[in-house]
């Protein structure tokens, strides 16, 4: 198994050799040398730590051969810049990429320990909200995998994404003290320190040449220490780097009022700085439009195109090739303002010409749209931009004045066009609009899915696409099979593994030859058997954290992401307080026995999505206890959904729910994760469901809802919810049931909010979807009685989820925009030099 990495390496010393006998002395090593203890007084966290270093030192010597050859060869490097990075646990990962996942169990074992304990030791690293930062997790473990030179940049948050309890069905958040303990996965690289500047003005000077220049003097500066942590691909010598910035006091920082004995004023400026990376907007899909996120997105922005200018200099002897040597895409707007740093670091520290500037710019940036939400486009007033960015804006009122300026001769005369197009929007306070500086700054501009691109070309990108069709691609999502099927669902994988080889691990398509064991029954037996256990592991995670009891052979009905309206959970739990109605109308009535899972936060400035939160809960209270349901009947709420929950609850699913409106969700990843661990999806023409269904086959797939032009129509005619509540006596009993205060202990006020924005807006239109659904909902029961059906269902859900891989989406990013190409890595070169 771990032959191909393996042969490389020729000494077997404690810091990179990979016998059980080495593991489990270096294992005893570091706990004694780094972590300072021996057994008798070790905690769990202190065995944790001694083995994430023993992973470290293995990885480290790849890693550092990896850096060597980029530095030694002309290569392109692919640069990631988000302001979330989900990496999920590092140690079960790093076992994994590494294939030494078995050996590392035994020498743990013979250490009189259990791996899986370890492994449940490590904070799981939340530095994202929900789908965006776990693509771009996703994506680096498949660069690495593919050998293709990248490094991910973002902040170093000190405390990530909240943790989520429930109290009284509520939502409580508590600081995520990640870093409490230490993290063993980063190195910190004081050395490699850069500055960012803030606030000042600008002056007008003129160069040795007596060209006219720009210099921008700030009022204050933050500088930004880099932490690196290594990638590893899976089955590769090739580990790439994350480096992620934290935020300190500049030098800024008021000596003078120090030693005037202005301490109070120090302290604060110092503060300031140091705030900037302090914590993670708790936010999915809105944005938060204040000053210190604003403040991050120029910080780290500033501090990885600073770095990369460095690091290209140190090869080349000026910048004029620095879209061949580098690729940088822009993971949603968030390091938007990259197209006015680059700028200004080429003009003003670089002094370059302004034509020559914006070519090399535009030809290193891509742009990636996340989101149609309109209310999740960025925007930044103006004013703020000229009190923190003063140059920043200068630039962009520039690009704007040129863009501007073509547009006018390609179409003259379209005075709207030029209001649409502006990257300033005018009103009552004027703005600067960060999707439209990425569209113009960028070569490419892509979707996340096949629709999501196909209504940025048509509707909300649609005037930019008039100008640049060319410019317009799609990248249909994808993830990891490597910690999403390999990692999570072990039994399967080797179930797969036995049948197939291990070749699918890096060409998902290989799956494809499951199709032909469909109709064996013993694999179809162990398949179901998998599945059982997984759902057993699942069932007792919930007894113990929630005390819920439940039934193993229930259908497992799971929907885990953000709480967000347009992703419309409520639109589940109405249905399962129709079911309720149904059993209590007929407590013998013949119903397929369901437990309804939900887990997701809530942005904690989210008023509805909480009282979402608060309904789940309330329902479960109810139904859990009736005697009349007898069991049949399950609503869970887990807290806290998290990547490493993820990992659980992914391969115990039946069934994943996809339910977005139409035309809302951009893609969906976890679409994707349920369907690669052999769930059967009920969903909506939405995002990636409408791929996932084209592969798996309509007959594989539960669909109802609304098509996307269906929702546009029906919006344009004049959507009227109380229509459907009128006419659909169903319907209507549902929501009184939750209006009178049956769920509330009779309070009638409780849930008013939810229930009238239903009734008088419906903006995501549950009503409209709600009989389908539920008729849809039927059909799953029915098809979950025939288990062999089911089981056949599932394999071919599996089969056929290939596509799906984040390999083939950076495959297509490297071919189609990135123009990069796999590096390979020697380990052989390296230990001989070494020796
Ligand atoms: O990005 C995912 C998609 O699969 C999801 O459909 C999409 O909803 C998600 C502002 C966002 N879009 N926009 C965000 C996150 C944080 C923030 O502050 C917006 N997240 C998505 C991956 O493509």
């Amino acid at each position: 198994m771990e032959t191909s990495v393996q042969s490389n390496i020729k000494i077997e010393d404690d810091r990179t050799g990979l016998s059980v006998e080495t593991l489990k002395r270096a294992f005893a090593d570091n706990l004694f040398y780094i972590q300072g203890k021996y057994n008798a007084i070790a905690t769990p966290n202190d065995y944790y730590m001694a083995l994430a270093y023993t992973l470290r030192d293995r990885l480290l010597q790849r890693w550092l051969k990896t850096v060597k050859t980029y530095l030694d060869r002309d290569v392109k490097i692919v640069y990631y810049l988000s302001a979330e990075f989900l990496m999920g646990r590092h140690l079960g990962n790093s076992l994994i990429n590494l294939e030494i996942y078995e050996s590392v169990r035994q020498a743990v074992q013979a250490s009189g320990l259990n791996l899986d304990e370890l492994l449940e030791q490590e904070p799981d690293p939340g530095l994202g909200n929900g789908g965006l930062g776990r693509l771009a997790a996703c994506f680096l473990d498949s660069l690495a995998t593919l050998e293709i030179p990248a490094i991910g940049y973002g902040i170093r948050y000190e405390f990530g994404i909240f943790n989520q309890s429930i109290q009284d069905g509520w939502q409580v958040e508590i600081p995520d003290k990640w870093l409490r303990f230490g993290n063993p996965w980063e190195i910190e690289r004081p050395d490699a320190t850069v500055e960012v500047k803030f606030g000042g003005h600008t002056e007008v000077y003129h160069d040795d040449k007596g060209q006219e220049r720009v210099r921008w003097i700030p009022s204050h500066t933050a500088i930004g220490i880099p932490f690196d942590t290594p990638v590893p691909g899976y089955d590769t010598n090739t580990v790439n780097t994350l480096r992620l910035w934290k935020a300190e006091a500049g030098d800024d920082f008021n000596f003078q009022a120090f030693n005037a004995g202005d301490y109070d004023g120090a302290v604060s400026s110092k503060m300031r700085s140091e705030t900037i990376s302090k914590v993670l907007y708790p936010n999915d899909n809105t944005p938060q439009g204040r000053q210190l996120r604003l403040e991050q997105q120029i910080f780290f922005v500033s501090c990885s195109l600073q770095d990369i200018i460095r690091n290209h200099l140190r090869k080349y002897k000026n910048l004029e090739n620095l879209h061949e040597t580098a690729a940088i895409q822009l993971n949603d707007t968030h390091p938007a303002i990259s197209i006015a740093e680059m700028m200004r670091l080429l003009l003003d520290e670089h002094k370059m010409d302004w034509d020559v500037a914006w070519r090399i710019t535009q030809r290193t940036f891509a742009y990636t749209n996340h989101t149609l939400m309109p209310e999740a486009l960025e925007r930044w007033t103006v004013s703020l931009f000229s009190s923190l960015l003063p140059r920043h804006l200068e630039i962009i009122y520039e690009i704007n004045n040129r863009f501007l300026n073509d547009v006018k001769t390609w179409y003259p005369g379209d005075d709207a066009l030029l209001s649409r197009l502006s990257l300033i929007e005018e009103g009552q306070e004027k703005q600067v609009r960060m999707a439209h500086l990425a569209c113009v700054g960028s070569h490419s501009v892509n979707g996340v899915a096949a629709l999501h691109t196909e209504l940025l070309k048509h509707d909300v990108l649609k005037d930019f696409y008039k100008l640049w069709p060319e410019k317009f691609i799609n990248k249909t999502n994808g993830v990891t099979p490597r910690r999403w099927v390999l990692l999570s669902n072990p039994k399967l994988s080797a179930l797969i593994t036995a049948k197939i080889g291990k070749t699918w691990l890096t060409h998902l398509d290989e799956l494809r030859k499951l199709e032909a064991y469909t109709d064996d029954p013993v694999f179809c037996k162990d398949w179901h058997q998998i599945k059982r256990e997984n759902k057993a592991k699942l069932a007792e995670y919930i007894q113990y954290h929630s005390g819920v009891e439940i039934n193993v052979d229930s259908l497992f009905d799971i929907q885990v992401k953000r709480i967000h309206e347009y992703k419309r959970q409520h639109l589940a739990i109405l249905q399962v307080v129709g079911l309720y109605i149904k059993i209590k109308n007929n407590p013998n009535i013949d119903i397929v026995p369901r437990t309804f899972i939900f887990g997701g936060k809530a942005a904690p400035g989210y008023f509805m999505a909480k009282l979402v939160i608060k309904l789940i809960n309330s329902v479960a209270n109810v139904v859990n206890k009736d005697p009349d349901v007898r069991n049949r009947l399950k609503v869970v709420f887990l807290p806290n959904f998290s990547a490493s929950l993820g990992q659980l609850i992914y391969p115990a699913a039946d069934l994943s729910e996809q339910i977005s409106t139409a035309g809302k969700e951009a893609s969906g990843t976890g679409n994707m994760k349920f369907t690669m661990n052999g769930a059967l999806t009920i969903g909506t023409l939405d995002g990636a469901n409408i791929e996932i269904r084209e592969e798996v086959g309509d007959e594989n797939f539960f669909l109802f809802g609304l098509t996307t032009p269906e929702v546009y129509d029906m919006k344009a005619k004049g959507y009227n919810p109380q229509h459907f509540y009128q006419t659909n006596p169903e319907l209507k009993a549902v929501i009184d049931r939750i209006s009178m205060g049956y769920f509330s202990s009779g309070d009638t006020e409780l849930f008013k909010p939810l229930i009238d924005s239903l009734m008088y807006h419906d903006d995501y239109m549950l009503f409209a979807d709600y009989q389908a659904y539920v008729d849809c909902q039927e059909r799953v029961s029915e098809t979950y009685r025939d288990q062999k059906k089911w089981t056949k269902m599932a394999i071919l859900n599996v089969a056929r989820s290939g596509k799906f891989s984040a390999d083939r989406t950076i495959k297509e990013y490297c071919d189609e925009i990135w123009h990069a190409k796999p590096v390979k890595v020697s380990l052989e070169e390296y230990t001989q030099a070494h020796a």
